[in-house]
């Protein structure tokens, strides 16, 4: 196969071409899913969208349905006609962006593939919080996609205030990079647009009503997105934005709009924990104790990290309380496994002693 403008204009990458070659059937070719709803999906090959549904043997043979196709995806789809492809198979992704869905349970959901960089939208008035913002930089490194912060709606803060503002976000993260902007005044925006890269994937990731889709309108310069109407506090809470969509803009930059997230759970105690908190990291190796609880071990490097104040005393509740939340969620998960292991084995022997009888 040969790799057309199209395709490396959206972002394919050379390393899938093997896949490519062997998939079968034989009139697929590849196209990145651009728009996720429900049950129906769109393709792009950069020239057009097609919608498309899943086939049959994709949709019920995956064992997650973290496998089935996402936003950012690159798939391989049979073409029908203008109005219709099938999707076959979902090719390896480069990158993956999940989260822990709402509630009890511990399953994951896949929120869109193959993003180069998250941006953490955060609005500088009440929705700024650095604690939701360590949840962010921690589901977007164990995705290992790189974070970039951006703070919204800069025209509702005074100028000589910004400052601090950035000063908070590196104390939570030294060295991410940090870009603040007002959609309504316009100022900063070219800022987040220089620092798009053609042929690049990413992200809008933020609470609902920070302003993700009146940015990306500002952006590709036409209102593309349906943003808030109303201002008034009684419409917080409700999505504007419903579906995952690619975006392509004339800078040849992709941008994925996602729904404001209301709940944010953690994936693993992986790397993302310890990317995000390096600090606390360090300290805990220092400990006298491997299983130290640093409540109130002789020896331990974090609670004299703490009188002395070294270590921030909120980074370090933070810490605790996002690990403990991994570690259950991955006990969760243990236990899901073994379940289903034990189930395996008894549907196996329940189907031999049917077959003897
Ligand atoms: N003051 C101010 N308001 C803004 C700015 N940008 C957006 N808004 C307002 O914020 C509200 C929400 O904007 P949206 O772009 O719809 O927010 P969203 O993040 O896409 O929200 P969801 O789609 O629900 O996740 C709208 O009423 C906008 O007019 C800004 O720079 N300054
Ligand atoms: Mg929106
Ligand atoms: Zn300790």
């Amino acid at each position: 196969m040969v790799l057309n403008n199209y395709l490396k204009q959206l972002g394919f990458e050379r390393s899938l071409m093997d896949e490519v070659d062997s998939s079968i059937p034989g009139t697929c070719v590849p196209v990145r899913v651009s728009q996720v709803q429900k049950e129906s999906y769109f393709v792009t090959d950069g020239n057009r969208e097609v919608y498309s549904e899943v086939a049959g043997r994709l949709m019920y043979g995956v064992d997650s349905p973290l496998h089935l196709p996402v936003t950012g995806d690159w798939v391989m789809a049979q073409v029908m006609d203008s109005s219709l492809a099938i999707i076959h198979k979902v090719l390896p992704r480069k990158t993956i962006l999940k989260r822990k869905t709402p509630g009890k349970k511990v399953e994951f959901q896949a929120i869109a593939a193959n993003i180069d960089v998250a941006l953490l939208v955060q609005s500088l008035d009440d929705d700024f919080s650095l604690r939701r913002l360590e949840r962010y930089l921690i589901m977007t490194r164990e995705g290992d996609i790189e974070p970039v912060v951006l703070l919204s709606k800069r025209d509702l803060v005074a100028e000589n205030e910004l400052d601090s503002w950035i000063a908070r976000v590196r104390d939570v993260s030294a060295e991410v990079k940090v870009i603040s902007f007002s959609s309504e005044t316009g100022v900063g925006v070219s800022a987040v647009n220089s620092f798009l890269e053609s042929g690049k994937t990413y992200c809008l990731l933020g609470s609902s009503g920070v302003g993700k889709s009146t940015l990306l309108n500002e952006l590709a310069g036409d209102e593309i997105m349906e943003t808030r109407e109303i201002r008034a506090s009684d419409s917080k809470g409700r999505h504007t934005t419903t579906a995952r969509q690619l975006i392509i803009l004339d800078s040849g930059a992709m941008m994925i709009d996602t729904p404001g997230m209301r709940e944010l759970g953690n994936i693993g105690v992986g790397a993302g924990i310890a990317e995000t908190f390096p600090e606390v990291q360090e300290l805990e190796r220092d400990c006298r104790y491997n299983d130290c609880s640093h409540q109130h071990e002789e020896g331990c490097a974090i609670l004299k990290a703490l009188e002395n104040g070294e270590l921030d005393n909120d980074r370090f509740e933070s810490w605790q309380k996002l690990r403990r939340e991994s570690e259950f969620n991955e006990m969760s998960m243990l236990e899901k496994r073994k379940r289903d292991k034990k189930l395996g084995k008894l549907y196996k022997s329940v189907q031999k002693n049917n077959a003897k009888r």
